[in-house]
């Protein structure tokens, strides 16, 4: 098994919990002194960093919320002058300012780390020719990747994404053997070449690390059947360093989370108190070793289930199941909790469809769901009254998964909008009737 750091990665799980307790003493310790939010939270909780005794303790301490970087931005929740910052990333929300994140030489040290461990853990060597079509700039991903698989030893092409021509053209010219981006944009990259007449299989690409965006298993087989590959699922957020949180390991049984440097729990998403293991719940981290912007407790509002279980890998730490929809991207129709992931599972499993899907809800007396399903060449050149029963199908489908009627407009090849980076599946037309 190609681990990073062997020692790190299959540590036994009593000496990795007893190194969390460590580092989370350490960690109450320094906000406390440096970062006026948590001294004002730990007071009005009535908590000294003296109380924090093992890494079990870490209910006792406050919560964290994007707001609360909001509400602080762009430094206000920096542990340390801007003098020892040397890079900012940000992330943009859906409105308003984007989240600020700000990294001393150590975080930069620690996140090579980190991405050397994950970009290792799906099997990748120095002997790997890594595509790296990840946007480089403010957005983590690129520069993330970047710094690990160099620090890993393998050649780096920092592609950024865009230009799928020339994507391609790199992709045959440099003989790349991995392609890292977005499951969107891999799903792009195949569509473009079977369009060109590429045959993926005089490629040399044999793996992906697609992340920062929800993905089901169907996608991914997509994706692995169109492109001969396999592909390996990465989770990360900017507060949390970026990518490199956790990754899949040759397993794709789950994402291994780096616990020598996170603690993670799993809370409920409306009371946010610990849910058990293998319940699902809202995923909140604690940076262990941050110095710029270290964060305890925070809610990523990403949700999923936790297994402690060894790996069949040999590695230890925790893993995390796919990301099965965010708490606050829950959609209510007609009163009922409609998750988009729901729709994307549904109907990647249905053979014909293109990949591309968008999910339009209106408001005239009532909310409407419409879902437009984009076919392949080969179903859409079917009969009318074929078309016309796999809308029907496809519709009731989706009631049996939703339980809300959801309309479905099956649309042609290439007519629903293609990213580079991540996708907006949805569509909430409502916001302007309210
Ligand atoms: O997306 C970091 C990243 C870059 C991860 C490259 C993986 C690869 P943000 O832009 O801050 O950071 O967005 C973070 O994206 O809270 C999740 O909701 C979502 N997300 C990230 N990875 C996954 C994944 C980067 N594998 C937000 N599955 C997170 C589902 C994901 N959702």
């Amino acid at each position: 098994m190609p681990y990073w750091n062997e020692k790190a990665e299959t540590m036994p799980r009593e000496e990795l919990e007893k190194l969390q307790g460590q580092k989370l003493r350490k960690l109450c310790k320094y906000v406390y002194d440096r970062v006026e939010f948590y001294k004002k939270k730990f007071d009005e909780l009535g908590i000294k960093p003296d109380d924090i005794k093992s890494a079990e303790d870490i209910t006792k301490l406050p919560l964290t919320f994007k707001t609360d970087l909001r509400d602080h931005y762009p430094f206000g929740m920096n542990a340390v002058p801007l003098e020892e910052i040397v890079r900012i990333h940000a992330s943009s929300g859906t409105t308003g300012k984007p989240t600020v994140v700000s990294y001393t030489r150590k975080d930069i040290e620690d996140w090579t780390e980190l991405m050397a461990r994950t970009v290792s853990a799906p099997g990748i060597t120095r002997k790997d020719i890594i595509q790296n079509a990840y946007g480089y700039g403010l957005f983590t991903g690129g520069l993330g990747f970047h710094y690990g698989a160099e620090r890993v030893g393998a050649t780096v092409i920092p592609i950024s994404g865009g230009n799928t021509e020339r994507q391609l053209m790199i992709m045959q010219d440099f003989g790349s053997t991995v392609l890292t981006c977005t499951p969107s944009y891999a799903l792009y990259i195949a569509e473009y070449a079977k369009k060109k007449g590429i045959d993926v299989s005089s490629l040399s690409l044999k793996k992906a690390i697609c992340g920062a965006e929800p993905w089901s298993d169907n996608l991914r087989k997509t994706i692995e059947e169109s492109l001969n590959i396999d592909a390996y699922d990465i989770y990360g957020l900017s507060e949390i360093y970026g990518p490199g949180v956790s990754v899949e390991c040759e397993e794709k049984n789950g994402m291994h989370i780096w616990e020598d440097f996170f603690i993670v729990e799993t809370l409920d998403k409306e009371t946010y108190e610990p849910v058990g293991e293998g319940e699902e719940g809202v995923l909140a981290f604690t940076t262990l070793e941050k110095t710029g912007i270290p964060l305890i407790r925070y809610i990523t509002y990403d949700i999923s289930k936790i297994t402690k279980e060894k790996c069949a890998c040999g590695r230890t730490c925790c893993r995390m199941a796919k990301v099965s929809g965010r708490a606050d991207d829950m959609l209510i129709v007609r009163g009922i909790n409609v998750f988009p992931s729901q729709i994307e599972s549904a109907l990647m499993e249905i053979p014909g469809m293109a990949g591309y899907y968008q999910i339009i809800i209106d408001r005239d007396i009532i909310d409407s769901l419409l879902v437009q399903v984009e076919l392949t060449e080969k179903t859409f050149s079917d009969k009318m009254s074929v078309l016309e029963k796999f809308q029907k199908e496809i519709e009731t489908k989706l009631y049996n998964v939703l339980q809300v009627k959801a309309n479905v407009e099956l649309v042609g090849p290439g007519t629903l909008p293609r990213t580079e980076g991540k996708a907006k599946h949805v569509i909430d037309k409502r916001t302007k009737n309210i």
